[in-house]
């Protein structure tokens, strides 16, 4: 296992394709997720806490698009039953080889079992704590209440579901606003005008961003009670949907 390296994947001009979760992906993805992310390092320890919170004895604790594993390692940190599952559910082979390597090296006694699945169609059930940190965007937007619903009723009655995303703004000026301040986090991390550009076309078709009012009103028509926002930072943030006790 090569060590995780910089991200350089659109340095070079290059002709326009979708992006995709592939090798090259996986080696710099530790890099990339944290120079392109604003909150990305505060909100995975914060999992941890969360799920320390909401956690029930017994139950399932579920990782939806793990990536390499970085939430997975903040729930498994933060959960204190030893009879929990601990799973983590990714569908790109490079990520999920790459996770069982960091799941590995990390010495918690609690076991991870990683699925390489499709999160609309892996099991789900008795769970008290659901992670979909910057996965959902990523799943066609007719999906997304389906998805939702299955989560909701696999959840406990007091078990949450923390959904990170990027979002979009119904005003213009606050979307251009929030858009110029994520594209200057970029640029203070070390991303030139063409990689910023050219990830944003990679993006444009794959990463689709939807309003908070959008996800508040479909977590409560998915069936999640208290739906918050804990989190934001410029177009990034981090929501916690309770389900009625
Ligand atoms: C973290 N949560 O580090 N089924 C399974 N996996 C999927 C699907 C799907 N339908 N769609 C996308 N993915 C992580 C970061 S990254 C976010 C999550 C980002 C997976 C995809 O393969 C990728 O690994 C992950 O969701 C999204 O806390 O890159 O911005």
């Amino acid at each position: 296992m090569t060590r995780p390296e910089t991200d350089r994947l659109f340095a070079q001009a290059q002709p326009q394709s979708d992006f995709r979760f592939d090798s090259a992906v996986a080696r710099v993805f530790p890099d990339m997720i944290r120079r392109s992310v604003p909150g990305y390092t505060t909100i995975v320890p914060m999992i941890g806490i969360i799920t320390e919170q909401f956690a029930q004895p017994g139950s399932h604790c579920y990782d939806l698009g793990c990536s390499l594993g970085a939430s997975t390692l903040a729930m498994r940190h933060g959960l204190r039953f030893e009879d929990c599952a601990l799973i983590g559910v990714d569908n790109s082979a490079a990520m999920i080889e790459r996770c069982e390597h960091y799941i590995a090296l990390d010495d918690h006694p609690l076991p991870v079992s990683l699925r390489c699945e499709d999160i609309l169609t892996t099991d789900l059930s008795d769970a008290s704590v659901t992670t979909l940190n910057f996965t959902l965007q990523f799943v066609q937007p007719a999906e997304r209440l389906p998805l939702l619903q299955r989560i909701a009723d696999a959840t406990r009655p007091g078990g949450v579901l923390i959904l990170s995303e990027k979002v979009r703004f119904e005003s213009a000026s606050e979307q251009d606003i929030q858009t110029h301040l994520h594209h200057e986090f970029k640029r203070a991390n070390g991303y030139s005008d063409l990689e910023i550009s050219q990830k944003r076309s990679a993006l444009e078709q794959v990463l689709i961003p939807e309003t908070i009012a959008d996800h508040r009103e479909r977590l409560t028509a998915a069936g999640f009670g208290e739906v918050t926002v804990w989190y934001q930072c410029f177009n990034f943030v981090s929501m916690l949907a309770i389900k009625a006790s």
